[in-house]
């Protein structure tokens, strides 16, 4: 049976609308303490966010702190970060890899982590959230595959949305998928602060 080319496009793109659903949902519970609610231990650590020894013993005084107010753009408490010179700080998050791989498993294109973020007189580099994506190689060997980067955050600001899209489709040879993605919220300013709150993931 012969098919108007027409109605083979549009057969693809209800496929594909259907198919985007059960990703869109996938993108649920990637992130763990999106919002810096959390903080079992009470150290003003946010829980599940952490700076690698070996970047913190680069940094001059380096700190991570959670601010508690009613006005937080999500929940009651937003997270804040700043340096005074040394190397750049970054606050590492792992996403959880059991919804990750449900996310993968539903072959995205690209997926998009957004959040918050406000500059309190950021100076040279500013801030900037950054995802990085590591795939296997042939021989099963974690390889880093591609760096994203957000728009950055620079001088003083209110609070105002940022995003990162992550097109797996540009760094991943076709067929193949991430093994992990790691998330990190960059601060290059040794004035001032950056505040982040409010993340989340969108798969496309
Ligand atoms: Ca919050
Ligand atoms: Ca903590």
């Amino acid at each position: 049976m012969m098919t108007h080319p027409f109605q083979s496009a549009l057969l693809a793109t209800l496929v594909g609308a259907m198919a985007l659903s059960p990703v869109a949902r996938a993108a649920e519970g990637i992130l763990k303490n999106p919002g810096f609610e959390a903080d079992a231990n009470a150290d003003g650590n946010p829980d599940y966010w952490f700076v690698y020894p070996g970047i913190r013993e680069l940094v001059v005084d380096p700190e991570v702190t959670l601010v508690a107010k009613d006005n937080a753009p999500e929940g009651s408490v937003y997270l804040r970060l700043s340096k005074r010179g040394g190397k750049p700080l970054a606050l590492t998050h792992l996403p959880d890899q059991a919804a990750l791989e449900k996310l993968f498993g539903g072959m995205p294109r690209a997926f998009t982590v957004k959040a918050k973020g406000r500059a309190n007189d950021l100076s040279g580099d500013g801030a900037a959230i950054v995802v990085q994506v590591f795939h296997p190689d042939e021989n099963g060997v974690r390889k880093f595959a591609g760096r994203f980067r957000s728009e950055k955050l620079e001088g003083t600001t209110e609070w105002v949305s940022r995003e990162v899209v992550v097109s797996l489709v540009d760094i991943l040879p076709e067929g193949t998928l991430p093994s992990d993605v790691e998330i990190n919220l960059e601060l290059g300013s040794d004035t001032g602060s950056v505040d982040f709150d409010d993340f989340s993931v969108v798969a496309q």
